[in-house]
């Protein structure tokens, strides 16, 4: 015990893999310790095992067990003396407590810490537990003030998408295997479900839909009703209710029904009686998620209804149980848009298709809208859609999960970008109109009890969640801005990062900055001024590919040729889309001078050399952002680098890999985006840094062993535009070059391509030392979405810092290429102190 106390005081915490996330209930020093008061036991006022009160009285139990390490006893009746007394107000008035809190909503509940009695009153029992957990964040954070307030939700929908498959993989997921799913069943052991359950109740979330909402009618056989039944009891004592997605073909293709038209007498009484079925094995189910008629999913216009005939269908059923329908707003046609005619815009999809459907839905339909039009893209203006339901409740959809942000291997933290969504004023009918705090919370249109917020999240078997542990405060945040939007990114940030890693001050200024600066670091250098993330939105929407957002009719275009770029999505001259917008928001888009520059090129169509609000033109703007990005993205591992013996080696280790790998590939984006406007405008860098890299020996300029020079696809991903690959599959091979800087202490990056399918192994010498040597299998250590090509998603470097070199020295890589990987090089960088190339 006193070896622990030791190295707890000098701060060399035991490994930890992240699995308990911001729920460590990490040690507290005993200095800090000594001045916790907490009441020697905890009341609850539920003794049924399977209640929220029952688990809020384990865990407070665990939790100051692990904080301040004291013993405390259950029970479940209230006595003499001081307690910490959990219940809802019902238990509190039944038991003869009597307590004074102002108005709970559903889900509220009030935390008194004053006097020598802790209350945590909830309005139902999920509110206790989360009063439970709130109690238990303040003392984690040595936070022991006394406080007495009550809270409630700004809304009542604060739900999960899980995009699992039923065969285990999950869409855009980076973290593993599904954790609900394996061989198109549910699982059989539970046990993450009941752990990711517990930390979805600590940030407040009280719904998840667990599978994909491109959904397998498979879902609803009788083995999988029994087994979605047990996650639904695993998950219901943290009062998370589950729900799931729906196949709108279900009753044809799993039904044997000649149809799926939602008006059909046959399709209505299916639908019904497997509803029914449903509730009888999962009496609490939140409801269903639906996804019609978008990127190839059947529904209700096959039959030529409405998306409201289709969404009241699923209504009817569900209304007898209490359940609600979540009906998608991501309806496009992804097949038949044309860029040649100018005012084609997808943007335009989801208001065309429900501006007049507002008062078709059923009371129980909530219409989920993406927080922009297009697709979670790196900025987008808010979704118009908010401004045109008004009689339809609706809720907006986020992406904790990053797919276009970096996958999880870039440091995103998100809570700022959706708060620039959050906090717009759509100014509906000239009137205030805030998307968070009016219309998600209800408050607009007078919706309240049905609107509200989900995210997209890819929660897998690996133990950190979400594949990096840096991640997991967007999912923090995303539960602690769905219960109040107005709370402020850097105290949720600050909250998580004691809960995460101490309480050190250092820790938390760190990483404070680092997530802070990390959005604007991705804007800047996969795609600015509102043109999207520049990622490959054919392939996996990982790495740069700027070509492919035209040409095609997924409609995310950019329209850049030799002269201009960007969307007109003006009324006088464009899409119109603007025009969706109430008037005021509208003037501002329509109008080039008041558009924000970083909405610039979403809005307006512009020469290369239109000169923005900040002086400069926009070609220059786009160079800029992208070096001042990758810029920004290297400091992440040096600044990463100083927590050394702060934070547990394990977690160290494993952020201090990814960072680097972001510096890296931060720089690949650079030089893809840059090199093709580059090469597209034929404007040159004022700064002349475009295509000059002083610093790097290219690969192929190099003298080869084993190797050849080859072109890249797309050009603008190898350095040079050239890089070597081995000849051979085997076959060992080496590039090799005498340098000629001045003698100095540099780091040496080299830069490669790590593909799927194939773990190729290199080794680094300077006059036939070894500096290093190391393998291509990012496959395994980073969980991206994976890709079989020489491209930008596969394009990493590896660095090896502060290596002594002087005129003369020989660098060589000796490589083996192993299956796909021949052990394909670019360049090496030989870099003075604080350069970034
Ligand atoms: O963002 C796109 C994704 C698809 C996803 C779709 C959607 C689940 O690339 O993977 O499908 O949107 O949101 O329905």
């Amino acid at each position: 015990m006193r070896g622990l106390w030791f190295l707890a005081i000098l701060g060399l915490v035991a490994a930890e893999d992240g699995l308990n996330a911001w729920l460590r209930y990490a040690r507290l020093p005993c200095n800090i310790v000594k001045q916790a008061a907490v009441p020697p036991n905890i009341v609850a006022l539920n003794a049924t095992k399977i209640s929220p009160i029952y688990v809020a009285s384990q865990e407070l139990q665990k939790g100051i067990k692990g904080i301040l390490g004291k013993s405390l006893n259950v029970t479940h009746e209230t006595s003499e003396g001081p307690s910490i007394v959990v219940g809802t107000i019902a238990a509190f008035t039944d038991s003869g407590i009597s307590i004074e809190t102002p108005e709970l909503e559903e889900d509220g509940f009030w935390l008194s810490t004053k006097g020598d009695t802790v209350e945590i009153v909830g309005q139902n029992e999920r509110g206790a537990l989360y009063g439970a957990f709130e109690y238990l964040s303040m003392l984690a954070q040595a936070n022991f003030t006394e406080v007495a307030y009550a809270t409630n939700p700004s809304a009542a929908i604060r739900w999960i998408n899980q995009w699992d498959n039923m065969d285990g993989t999950i869409e855009r997921g980076y973290a593993g295997l599904s954790i609900f799913f394996k061989d198109n069943a549910l699982v059989s052991n539970v046990t993450r479900v009941a752990e990711y359950a517990r930390l979805l109740a600590s940030i407040r979330v009280n719904g998840i839909i667990i599978n994909n909402v491109n959904a397998n009618a498979m879902i609803l056989s009788d083995t999988n009703m029994a087994g979605l039944a047990k996650v639904a009891d695993a998950m219901r004592p943290w009062g998370v209710k589950i729900g799931i997605s729906l196949n709108f073909a279900s009753p044809q293709t799993f039904g044997g029904l000649n149809t799926f038209d939602p008006l059909d007498k046959s399709v209505i009484a299916w639908w019904t009686g497997i509803t029914d079925k449903l509730y009888k094995h999962v009496p609490d189910l939140a409801g269903f998620l639906v996804k019609a008629n978008s990127e190839g999913q059947p529904g209700p216009l096959t039959y030529n209804r409405t998306l409201s005939d289709g969404a009241n269908l699923f209504a009817k059923a569900v209304k007898p149980h209490g359940g609600i329908v979540m009906f998608r707003a991501f309806v496009y046609d992804y097949q038949n848009l044309n860029e040649s005619n100018w005012k084609a815009d997808r943007a335009n999809a989801a208001v065309d298709f429900f501006r007049d459907l507002d008062d078709k839905f059923d009371d129980n339909v909530v219409v989920q809208v993406k927080y922009g039009p297009i697709d979670f893209q790196v900025r987008e203006a808010p979704s118009p859609l908010f401004a045109h339901l008004k009689q339809t409740a609706s809720a907006i959809e986020l992406q904790v999960t990053q797919e276009y942000l970096g996958q999880q291997c870039h440091l995103v933290y998100l809570p700022p970008l959706w708060k620039e969504i959050l906090n717009f004023d759509l100014r509906i009918d000239g009137e205030k109109s805030v998307i968070g705090s009016d219309i998600l919370s209800g408050k607009r249109f007078n919706k309240k009890g049905l609107t509200g917020y989900a995210a997209v999240v890819n929660v897998g078997q690996n133990a950190t969640w979400l594949g990096t542990h840096l991640a997991m405060s967007n999912l923090y945040g995303y539960g602690r801005l769905a219960w109040d939007p107005t709370v402020d990114e850097v105290a949720i940030l600050e909250d998580w990062t004691r809960l995460t890693f101490g309480l050190d001050d250092t820790i938390r200024e760190t990483i404070t900055r680092m997530s802070m600066e990390s959005w604007p670091a991705y804007e800047n250098y996969t795609g600015n001024l509102g043109i999207q993330t520049l990622t490959d939105i054919t392939g996996p929407h990982f790495g740069p590919n700027p070509q492919s957002m035209d040409n095609n009719p997924w409609g995310q275009w950019t329209r850049a040729d030799a002269f201009s770029i960007g969307m007109d999505r003006t009324v006088k001259n464009g899409t119109g889309y603007a025009g969706q917008y109430p008037a005021e928001v509208a003037a501002m888009f329509e109008d080039i001078e008041t558009t924000p520059d970083d909405l610039l090129l979403w809005f307006h169509h512009v020469p290369y050399t239109h000169v923005l609000k900040n002086g400069k033109t926009v070609i220059q703007h786009f160079y800029d952002a992208h070096y001042a990005g990758a810029e920004t993205a290297a400091t992440f591992s040096v600044q990463w680098a100083k927590l050394q013996g702060l934070i547990d080696q394990q977690r160290f280790d494993e952020m201090a890999f990814r960072l680097t790998y972001q510096a890296g590939h931060a720089i690949v984006w650079r030089d893809a985006i840059n090199e093709f406007y580059h090469n597209l405008s034929g404007i040159a860098d004022a700064q002349d840094r475009v295509g000059k890299h002083p610093w790097r020996v290219e690969a192929e300029s190099m003298t080869l062993r084993g190797y050849r020079v080859t072109a890249v696809n797309p050009f603008e991903v190898a350095s040079g535009l050239r890089i070597v690959q081995s000849v051979g599959n085997s076959s060992s091979a080496s590039v090799s070059v005498t340098l000629n800087y001045t003698a100095g202490t540099y780091d040496l990056a080299v830069a490669y391509y790590d593909l799927y399918e194939g773990k190729a192994s290199y080794e680094l010498f300077l006059n036939d030392k070894s500096i290093g040597s190391w393998v291509g299998d990012n496959e395994d250590r980073l969980g991206f979405t994976l890709t079989r090509g020489i491209d930008g998603h596969s394009a990493t470097r590896i660095t090896f810092k502060g290596v002594e070199i002087k005129e003369g020295d020989v660098v060589r890589v000796d490589a083996k290429a192993n299956g796909r990987e021949t052990a394909p090089l670019d360049y090496i960088a030989v870099l003075p102190p604080g350069v970034v190339d």
